[in-house]
């Protein structure tokens, strides 16, 4: 049906017809949606298929990724791009006068996910399914996924986001293949015929059923599985009020991480860890023992891979399966469980260093809590060994300490691999987060620097630049990213330079187009786009680049001859619903953009554009359309960033902290095509760890700084004076925790140079190649080779239909 346009139009017609009762001039956008998204499904199952039966026959080694986020986006685009019919179709369309951009605005972008871990979990699924590698992904399937965000009157307000109202025309539910999760309950220890039994007894129970999608290789015709499980009841129990069990079952899988801030927020976001661990592994075993019958042997078929510590718990949970179900004693489960699974940390923010209250955990996950204490008591033991009488190491190091179960402890020691996502993220973790563990488990630590699909953030989000490159080096990039490295010979051909500054031009205008839109803004398209996307942090420090914008104003407001180079300011940010100081970061980069942008003289010089709603579609509209990418938390505190690998393989420079994998990124384009500033990592830590750090030192000697500072009180934005005084307060009286004012004066300076290099075209455009052209490194191919051939011992299988 896709083999030539005229071919797909026929059964598109007769396709749209039939599904929805009308004629062709009557469907809507969203019949053609549904219909093309059905016809491209049916096309993918026969691979799908031939896929899953090739990889049961061969039954060689597989990896499960779980993860609590799959931050996908659209698929239709993607998957018509990586089945190679996407010319097909788009022509037959065309034909119908249907644009497949319009089509494609139709699917909802499934926001399973808050930023870069889930968005990498998705990147490595079609890198994995690429390069022909046996590789699923688990997770849970939100009824709700990340909310949408409104702006109303300068602040953030959270609304449900519904991607599953329509339908979901990706997925097949597969009922017969539902998991059963215990919660709740009691333990019965019993000791029969010299052996220890354990029956769990007035359990709550909870149906896991899964829904697969496929997940599209590029140009091969590999077709991996995405598993999202639903949380549904499954038997009630006598007298049990049905109407409220009903309710907190589904609510397992009602949101994406609800509020952990009360209890019965941290009850339900166990629940859901629990409930992915649990009905993963249950059914990564079932699948095991249809081809094998040994489960000593699990581990020489199976690698499961724990991103993050949400899904810790595969430790003792693969433990009580093996146990408990499987009849191995302790020690063949510990040998199994170990070697089967490794962990990737993500941050070193200890908030998000996950450590749960046992008065909450053993309640819900009783012989679950009984198997870490046994974890917990072994490896103490070892410890004592090891460090005999040292209390205070052994203390530090423990699983269960303070009445609270540490989930990182967990994960690295029931794991056989642990990694961090940049070189200097995982040096960090080796030697200072993690060094009693690297210390005992030197060989366990390794690094995996992070990387990105350039199927999705060049080939799909930017065909013009992707053309160019083709026409310009040929097309081998497209399956051996390295090979971007060909463009380096061709940099300083005018032909090539200027073709590319149409590209991002180009790319400017539709951007601006989007702003104008939206926000009503008219911004300059000579002006650079400066753009910083991410969630909304304090490390990630966008308060940074707010206090430069209102340097860069008093400048203009105070000097009538002071020029610069017109900059557009873009901003793209949601704040998690309970964090007070991310919301009043986005109030404030909305007062300052009605400052800025209603200033008659300075806005025909600078703008400043809060974009609503971040999301991965957007995404693919702002990579592309930039000039300048700003990575600029403090050092030693983002792990990698995957961001700053977008907007450099979109020909974006890098105004950047040396932090996370900005360190490669000017390792691999060389200094001069990076702008780096302000403290390096080991400063910051030291600054951490001796206490000298004075933020008012600077708040008091730099003029600058003191003006800025006090315009966010002094009645400078309309708002009321006190709107702003938590933020103040941050940096003064809260002595600035992440260093905005120490690097303040060194980011106005590199600033300022970003915009003198601006305006030496020819130069900037060389640097902005050089950027793409070193981009190759960091596709995700090359990460997840390296997890493929390292830690997950895995290797490719050809499937063929
Ligand atoms: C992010 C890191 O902050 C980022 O540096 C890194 O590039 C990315 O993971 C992928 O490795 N971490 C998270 O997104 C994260 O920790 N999320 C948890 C709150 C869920």
């Amino acid at each position: 049906m896709f083999s030539n346009s005229d071919r797909f139009k026929e059964s598109f017609l007769k396709r749209l017809e039939s599904m929805c009762g009308k004629g062709f001039e009557e469907t809507t956008k969203r019949d053609q949606y549904l219909t093309l998204g059905n016809m491209v499904r049916e096309y993918i199952s026969s691979k799908w298929i031939e896929t899953n039966e090739l990889y049961r026959s061969e039954n060689k080694k597989q990896v499960y990724y779980l993860s609590i986020e799959f931050l996908l986006g659209r698929l239709l685009v993607q998957n018509l791009l990586n089945l190679g019919i996407k010319d097909v179709v788009e022509e037959g369309l065309n034909d119908l006068d249907i644009d497949l951009g319009d089509i494609e605005e139709c699917e909802s972008d499934p926001a399973l996910g808050n930023g870069g871990l889930g968005r990498l979990a998705a990147c490595f699924l079609d890198s994995l399914a690429t390069l022909n590698l046996p590789g699923h992904g688990y997770g849970i399937r939100y009824k709700h996924g990340l909310f949408d965000q409104k702006i109303v009157d300068g602040y953030q307000v959270e609304l449900p986001e519904q991607w599953l109202r329509h339908g979901n025309v990706w997925e097949v539910r597969k009922p017969d293949e539902a998991a059963e999760i215990l919660f709740w309950g009691k333990i019965e220890t019993s000791y029969d015929n010299n052996e220890l039994s354990f029956k769990h007894v007035g359990a709550e129970k909870v149906l896991a059923v899964p829904y697969d999608m496929p997940v599209v290789g590029y140009h091969v015709d590999t077709v991996n599985t995405l598993r999202l499980w639903n949380a549904e009841p499954a038997a009630f129990a006598p007298n049990q009020d049905i109407l409220s069990y009903k309710r907190d079952t589904e609510a397992i899988t009602d949101f994406l991480y609800p509020d952990d801030t009360h209890d019965e927020g941290k009850i339900l976001r166990l629940k859901q860890q629990y409930f992915l661990v649990s009905s993963s592994l249950q059914s990564i075993i079932a699948s095991y023992k249809k081809e094998n019958s040994n489960i000593r042997e699990l581990h020489h078929s199976v690698a499961i891979h724990i991103n993050d510590t949400h899904p810790a718990l595969a430790v003792p949970e693969l433990m009580r399966l093996l146990m408990d179900i499987e009849g191995l004693t302790w020690d063949e489960a510990w040998k199994v469980t170990t070697n089967t699974l490794s962990y990737t940390n993500h941050t070193i923010l200890s908030e998000a260093l996950e450590k749960w209250p046992i008065y909450l955990f053993k309640p819900l996950m009783p012989r679950i809590y009984m198997i870490i204490e046994e974890i917990n008591e072994r490896f103490c033991a070892e410890l004592w060994n090891k460090y005999p009488g040292d209390w205070h190491k052994i203390e530090h190091m423990a699983i269960i300490a303070h009445d609270l179960v540490k989930m990182a402890h967990l994960a690295i020691v029931g794991s056989n691999s642990i990694n961090g996502v940049a070189k200097i993220h995982s040096d960090i973790l080796k030697h200072r987060e993690m060094k009693s563990f690297y210390d005992i488990y030197p060989t366990k630590f390794n690094n995996k620097t992070n990387g990105i699909t350039h199927r999705r953030w060049l080939l799909k989000a930017n065909p013009g630049l992707t053309n160019l490159i083709k026409n310009t080096i040929g097309e081998d990039f497209v399956h051996q990213p390295d090979k971007l490295i060909d463009l380096k010979r061709h940099i300083y051909h005018p032909d090539l330079k200027e073709q590319f500054a149409n590209v991002k031009r180009k790319r400017k205008e539709i951007l601006a187009k989007r702003i104008a839109e939206k926000n009503g803004i008219l911004v300059d398209i000579d002006s650079i786009f400066d753009v910083q996307v991410k969630r909304m942090h304090a490390y990630k420090r966008q308060l940074l680049n707010v206090l430069h914008i209102i340097y860069l104003y008093n400048r203009l407001k105070e000097d009538v001859n002071y020029t610069i180079q017109p900059r557009t300011f873009i901003f793209g940010a949601k704040a998690s619903p309970t964090y007070y100081y991310a919301k009043k970061i986005i109030k404030l980069i909305h007062s300052l953009a009605d400052k800025v942008n209603n200033d008659p003289r300075v806005s025909k010089i600078i703008k400043v554009v809060f974009m609503e709603n971040y999301r991965v579609s957007l995404a693919e509209d702002i990579f592309p359309a930039a000039d300048v990418s700003e990575q600029i938390s403090t050092a030693s505190k983002e792990a990698s960033g995957t961001g700053n690998m977008k907007f450099m393989m979109n020909g974006a420079l890098t105004v950047g902290t040396l932090d996370g994998a900005n360190i490669e990124i000017m390792e691999e384009v060389g200094k001069d095509n990076i702008f780096t500033f302000g403290l390096t990592a080991q400063e910051v830590l030291n600054y951490e760890e001796n206490g000298r750090y004075r933020s008012m030192e600077y708040y008091h000697h730099d003029l600058r700084i003191r003006q800025v500072v006090d315009q966010l009180t002094n009645g400078f934005f309309s708002e009321d004076e006190g709107e702003f005084e938590s933020i103040k307060d941050s940096l003064l009286v809260q002595n600035d925790q992440y260093f905005v004012l120490r690097d303040f004066a060194s980011y106005i300076d590199i600033q300022e140079k970003v915009g003198v290099a601006y305006q030496q075209r020819d130069k900037w455009l060389e640097k902005a190649l050089i950027n793409i052209s070193h981009s190759g490194f960091f596709s995700s191919d090359r990460t997840i080779q390296q997890y493929a051939d390292d830690i997950w011992k895995i290797d490719p299988m050809g499937v063929r239909v």
